[in-house]
């Protein structure tokens, strides 16, 4: 029986991602332009629970006032018709020329200060609109040699612009919190914040932190070659995976923003482990594009696709999980000692160093002998995501 997707799962999707109309570098748009108040009753009937977006997929840059109110108006009618709540909102800080150096790090010191109102008035929509999230990529945030930039400077830079925001969210009262999106390089050739862990450095040094995660992404932390699913635990460990970006990657290459699962697909299923187990309540956010070659329905197809894949990881992982076998592995790998302090409950250094069991009489050979079993672990994980569990 395939699993349906219901708003209890917590998908949510970007305007920005069924309504790509698939230009690249290459060549032109493949599809035409989406009406948000379609998307939202299409993902609806998908089963998907939110919709996210940026300021200019609702609101076309530049509109004026009447618009603006329009247009907020036609989209709350269809997400009340819908059934659809908005848990997460963004600024696009990268289309418009005027960002081709960045917002809040850009050299010219006008533009941080228009960035930083572009930013504000559209956490004020966001917070309208009962979005609880705030995600930050700057994907112009960077350079392209290191001549260009004073990266300390960029820092302070960057510091200033997220406390001021993270500051306003807390005076107005909005209970929203920050998440930034790392990413390495595209479409700057360096990106600042490239991985988790820098942006959990980061946000250490920030006045504002408690309210200041990040929102990963699948596909940007391959891109840099590191293994998802620990940079996912490490962010949870730290208490600070806010929100998360679900899509397929094919190693370090371009940004692709494939289905999820069309990438690593064991490193999926160890993702949907621990998104299940691992105590994250928040959105399942696909961000993902549907290919260049789909039609209006592959759209769909696709979108269809990232809930449904992730269901089925869902319910291998369950199986995967409470199958005795698997435990007993568990057991054998160790996984259950991993656990267990290192130090007695008290015992302090003295005490280590007097311990010569742990030392002095411990038989190095011996103890290097066990095995881990690891491999067969990892099997039984492969033939659960293969069904055969
Ligand atoms: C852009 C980017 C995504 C970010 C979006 C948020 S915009 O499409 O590629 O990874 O999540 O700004
Ligand atoms: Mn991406
Ligand atoms: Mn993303």
């Amino acid at each position: 029986m395939a699993p349906q997707p219901t708003p209890a799962d917590k998908f949510s999707f970007g305007l920005w991602t069924v309504g790509w109309r698939a230009a690249d570098p290459f060549g032109d748009a493949t599809r035409p332009a989406l009406d948000p108040v379609e998307t939202v009753g299409r993902l609806a009937e998908l089963g998907a629970w939110g919709v996210t977006f940026h300021d200019d997929d609702l609101i076309p840059f530049g509109s004026d006032d009447t618009v603006r109110a329009d247009t907020v108006a036609r989209f709350r009618a269809a997400l009340d018709a819908a059934g659809m709540v908005v848990p997460m909102a963004t600024t696009n800080l990268f289309t418009h020329p005027v960002f081709k150096d960045g917002g809040f790090t850009n050299n010219d010191r006008a533009i941080r200060r228009y960035a930083l109102r572009k930013v504000l008035r559209n956490v004020d929509l966001a917070a309208e609109l009962g979005a609880s999230t705030y995600v930050l990529w700057g994907g112009r945030e960077g350079s392209e040699s290191d001549a260009a930039k004073d990266v300390a400077a960029a820092l302070d830079r960057y510091r200033e612009g997220v406390d001021t925001v993270a500051a306003y969210v807390k005076e107005r009262g909005y209970g929203m919190r920050l998440a930034l999106e790392p990413k390495p390089n595209e479409p700057r050739g360096d990106i600042f914040l490239p991985t988790i862990g820098h942006a959990i450095a980061f946000i250490a040094e920030l006045e504002h932190g408690d309210i200041v995660g990040v929102n990963p992404e699948v596909g940007h932390e391959q891109m840099a070659g590191l293994n998802f699913v620990h940079g996912v635990a490490q962010a949870l460990w730290a208490g600070k995976l806010f929100h998360i970006d679900l899509n397929g990657q094919k190693g370090p290459r371009y940004d692709q923003d494939m289905v999820f699962g069309h990438g690593d697909l064991l490193s999926a299923f160890f993702l949907v482990d621990l998104l299940e187990h691992g105590g994250y309540t928040g959105p399942r956010h696909f961000d993902y594009k549907p290919a260049r070659t789909e039609d209006a329905e592959g759209v769909w197809a696709s979108a269809a696709a990232n809930m449904r894949t992730y269901l089925l990881l869902r319910e291998r992982a369950q199986a995967f999980r409470a199958d005795p076998r698997v435990q007993e592995a568990l057991k054998v790998s160790g996984l259950d000692e991993l656990r267990t302090p290192t130090l007695g409950a008290g015992e302090s250094v003295a005490d280590l160093l007097a311990d010569r069991a742990a030392f002095e009489d411990f038989d190095a050979d011996k103890a290097a002998a066990r095995g881990y079993g690891f491999v067969a672990l990892n099997q039984l994980a492969v033939e659960h995501l293969l069904g055969v569990g």
